[in-house]
C-alpha cells in the first residue's frame, strides 16, 4: 500500500482536533498534518506537524498540499447551522468554495481519498420525521442544510465525473468533552454538561420535547474511520451516508444528567434555533451505512452521559 499523507483542515475544531490525534494514531504522527485558520488547538501542541492555512486561499492550499506531499484531504472547515443563519452570504460562500478548492486540487494531484463530512441538516420540514430514510424528500430550510446539500452532490459529480474518491457522512449533532462545538444548533448538548457541572443549572435554547438525532463524539470518530478505510467497492453512496446514533430531547438529557448530579435544574428559553431543530428529523434510518460497510454505534444516552460526567470532572 503506497505511503499516505493526511490534511486535516479544520483540525483545531470539534470534530477535527479528535479525529487529528485518532488518524495519528493510525498513520503516524508525521503522516497527518493539521491545518486551521485559527491557532492550533492546545490538544494537538506536539503531537504532531500543524500549519496555519485559509482553505479559501486555493493557491496557498495547493502549494502546502505538493510541499507535504499530501496523499487525502479531510475537510472539515465550515459554519454550521446557528452561525449559519446569521450570515447566509459567509456560510454559503465557505462551506462551498472550500469544497470546491479542495475537490480541484484533489483531482488535479490524483490524490486517493477526500473526507468531506455532511449532516442531518439536509434534511428539511418535507422530509419523513421519524427514522428518515437515505433516500427521501430533501428540501433543507437553512442555508447550512442547502449547502450541505448541494456539497453532497459536488462529492458525487467529482467521483462519477473525475473518479476522485470522495466519502461522506450525514453526521447528527455530535457531543464531546475534549473541544467546544462550533454554532451549531444541537451545541446544547454539550453546553447542559458543562453547565451541569459548573453551575448545576442551564437554560436551554431549545423546547423540552424538541428530539434531535446525535452521536457521542467516539462514535462518529470511529464511524468517520471505518468508512474511510471501506473498500472502494463497498461504497454505494457517494452523496453522503445517513448515519444514527440515539435520539433525545433537551428534558431527557436533564434527567440522565440528574442521576449523577440530583441537584441540576434546567428551564427552557427557546430561541431562533428551535425553528431549526423543529425542520430536522428527529431520528435517522442508517440501514445503508450498516449494510455498506458495518456501521453500529456504541454508545446510548446513559453510556455517553457516564462518559462526558467522568471525563469533565478529571
Ligand atoms: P467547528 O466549527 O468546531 O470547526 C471548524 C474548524 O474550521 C474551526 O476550527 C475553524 O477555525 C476552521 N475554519 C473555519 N474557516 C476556515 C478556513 N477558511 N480555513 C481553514 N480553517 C477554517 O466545526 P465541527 O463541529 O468540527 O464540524 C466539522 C465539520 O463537520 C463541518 O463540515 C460540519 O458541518 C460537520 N458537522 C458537524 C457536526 C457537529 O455536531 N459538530 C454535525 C454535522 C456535521
Ligand atoms: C449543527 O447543529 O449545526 C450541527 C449539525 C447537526 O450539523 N451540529
Amino acid at each position: 500500500m503506497a505511503k499516505e499523507k493526511i490534511l486535516v483542515i479544520g483540525a483545531s475544531g470539534q470534530i477535527g482536533v479528535e479525529l487529528t490525534l485518532a488518524l495519528r494514531k493510525i498513520y503516524g504522527n508525521a503522516n497527518v498534518v493539521a491545518s486551521d485558520l485559527r491557532e492550533e488547538n492546545p490538544l494537538l501542541q506536539g503531537t504532531g506537524p500543524y500549519v496555519s492555512l485559509d482553505v479559501m486561499n486555493k493557491e496557498m492550499l495547493h502549494v502546502q498540499v505538493i510541499r507535504q506531499g499530501i496523499t487525502q484531504i479531510y475537510l472539515l472547515a465550515a459554519i454550521l447551522s446557528a452561525t449559519g443563519e446569521k450570515n447566509p452570504a459567509l456560510a454559503w460562500h465557505l462551506n462551498m468554495q472550500s469544497l470546491l478548492n479542495v475537490l480541484d486540487i484533489a483531482k488535479e494531484e490524483k490524490m486517493s481519498k477526500v473526507y468531506w463530512p455532511s449532516s442531518i441538516a439536509v434534511f428539511g420540514p418535507t422530509s419523513p420525521n421519524q427514522n428518515c430514510p437515505q433516500k427521501t424528500i430533501i428540501e433543507p430550510t437553512t442555508v447550512y442544510g442547502i449547502s450541505k446539500y448541494a456539497g453532497e452532490f459536488w462529492c458525487n459529480y467529482y467521483f462519477h465525473k473525475y473518479g476522485i474518491d470522495v466519502r461522506s457522512i450525514r453526521y447528527p449533532g455530535l457531543i464531546s468533552y475534549k473541544s467546544a462545538p462550533g454554532g451549531g444548533t444541537t451545541d446544547y448538548a454539550v453546553e447542559i454538561y458543562l453547565e451541569a457541572l459548573e453551575s448545576k443549572k442551564y437554560q436551554c435554547f431549545l423546547k423540552e420535547d424538541t428530539y434531535l438525532p446525535m452521536m457521542y463524539m467516539p462514535d462518529a470518530i470511529r464511524a468517520t474511520i471505518e468508512l474511510m478505510e471501506a473498500p472502494a467497492s463497498d461504497i454505494s453512496i457517494r452523496t453522503s451516508y445517513n448515519l444514527s446514533g440515539m435520539s433525545f430531547s433537551p428534558k431527557e438529557i436533564a434527567e440522565e444528567i440528574k442521576k449523577h448530579i440530583p441537584d441540576f435544574a434546567i428551564s427552557y428559553k427557546p430561541d431562533y434555533r428551535q425553528d431549526i431543530a423543529n425542520s430536522w428529523p428527529q431520528s435517522i434510518d442508517d440501514t445503508v451505512a450498516q449494510k455498506d460497510w458495518g456501521w453500529k454505534p456504541e454508545f446510548d444516552l446513559a453510556l455517553m452521559t457516564k462518559d462526558m460526567i467522568d471525563n469533565l470532572k478529571e
